[in-house]
């Protein structure tokens, strides 16, 4: 159909469009030059769009932001998977923690006509309307990592990911033994929780877990959970404010390295220290290397892993779908439990 505008060749379309395309342009060669960072989403351009012949699966990819460790490391995981000489041409959008980011992009990769969407959903809820457009597009979608609230669980292909509950439970399990090791078990035990971003199933589950097993101990006393968004620079802010209001603290659970980095920090500065010697009992989540480190110099007791090296799962996924194949609607990755005792031996191959 042609638009009547075109036929009549307006000049004030015309100026409007140059207009539009200057302010691109600025915005383009400024956000090359480091400025607008935070404005214009990083998006994955290293490779360029493929030619027809080339028959490569496009995969565009949602990733929640590049907020820790952890992420950074997923992010490699998929983008080592998901490569050309694998059939697979990857779209990657960095969401910078933000919902409506992530919403723009999955949205972008619908009217790109990609051939399969995924995307780690920031916070649980939120996502109907998005995904039921991605289901009238035809395009199937795979969750990553975190999980997303939905009714209609035809929304969504299959998800990749933790179980998280299981990963706050094992924070407990450990707690428990380890303070009838201690010969503690009938003290009483002031513990204060790090969490992750507000809402997040990370921060859900793993709280979750968690509480789950603190239940069965009226001696354990919860004083406070407070989210730290996933950052060492919160972990370290919202850690000084426990210390500011606590002098008794037990037991401080941080639901991932990053935060522990920045609590660890805080603590340092007032001269408490953590671990297997140290006055307060120290638990993380995901298990990154420098963490690792941190676990076999005996400064945090435990450390339970979350898996980020989901690229090979959703690979396989993929290829199943492509060959017409079924898959299984959830796929949970392996994950393990680190204290002194074992963490040397996985030291070594920790690449993350
Ligand atoms: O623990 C944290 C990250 O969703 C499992 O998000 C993930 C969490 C991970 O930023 O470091």
């Amino acid at each position: 159909m042609r638009h009547p505008y075109r036929k009549k060749h307006d000049l004030k379309y015309e100026r409007l469009f140059c207009a539009v395309l200057l302010w691109a342009l600025l915005l383009v060669t400024m956000a090359g030059c480091g400025s607008f960072q935070d404005v214009v989403p990083e998006a994955n351009h290293l490779e360029t769009v493929p030619g027809e012949e080339e028959n490569l699966i496009v995969v565009g990819f949602s990733q929640l932001g590049s907020e820790s460790v952890w992420r950074t490391a997923n992010s490699e995981s998929i983008q080592g998977a998901l490569t050309r000489e694998n059939g697979f041409f990857l779209e990657f959008n960095n969401a910078r923690q933000k919902q409506e980011n992530q919403i723009k992009a999955i949205r972008g990769f619908i009217s790109q006509r990609v051939d399969y969407i995924l995307f780690s959903p920031a916070t649980e809820s939120g996502w109907e309307t998005v995904l039921q457009e991605a289901k009238e597009a035809g395009i199937p979608v795979i969750l990553v990592d975190r999980k997303a609230s939905l009714e209609d669980d035809s929304l969504y292909t299959a998800w990749v990911g933790s179980d998280m509950v299981s990963e706050g439970e094992k924070a407990g399990i450990w707690l428990e033994d380890y303070l009838k090791e201690e010969g503690r078990e009938e003290e009483e035990i002031n513990i204060v929780v790090l969490q992750g971003t507000v809402g997040s199933s990370a921060q859900l589950e793993r709280t979750k877990g968690f509480q789950n097993i603190a239940r069965e101990h009226p001696n354990w006393h919860i004083l406070k959970q407070e989210p730290a968004d996933f950052t060492t620079a919160k972990g370290k802010e919202v850690m000084e404010a426990f210390l500011m209001t606590y002098s008794d603290i037990d037991v401080v659970i941080s639901q991932n390295d990053d935060m522990t980095f920045g609590a660890l920090q805080a603590m340092e500065e007032e001269g408490i220290t953590t671990g297997v010697d140290g006055e307060v009992i120290l638990i993380s989540f995901d298990a990154v290397r420098e963490a690792l480190e941190l676990v076999s110099q005996g400064v945090i007791n435990v450390d339970i892993e979350c898996n980020p090296e989901q690229g090979a799962y959703i690979l396989e996924i993929l290829r199943k779908l492509e060959n017409g194949e079924t898959v299984d609607k959830e796929n949970i990755v392996e994950e393990k439990v680190f204290t002194k005792e074992n963490v040397d031996e996985y030291l070594e191959t920790r690449t993350y």
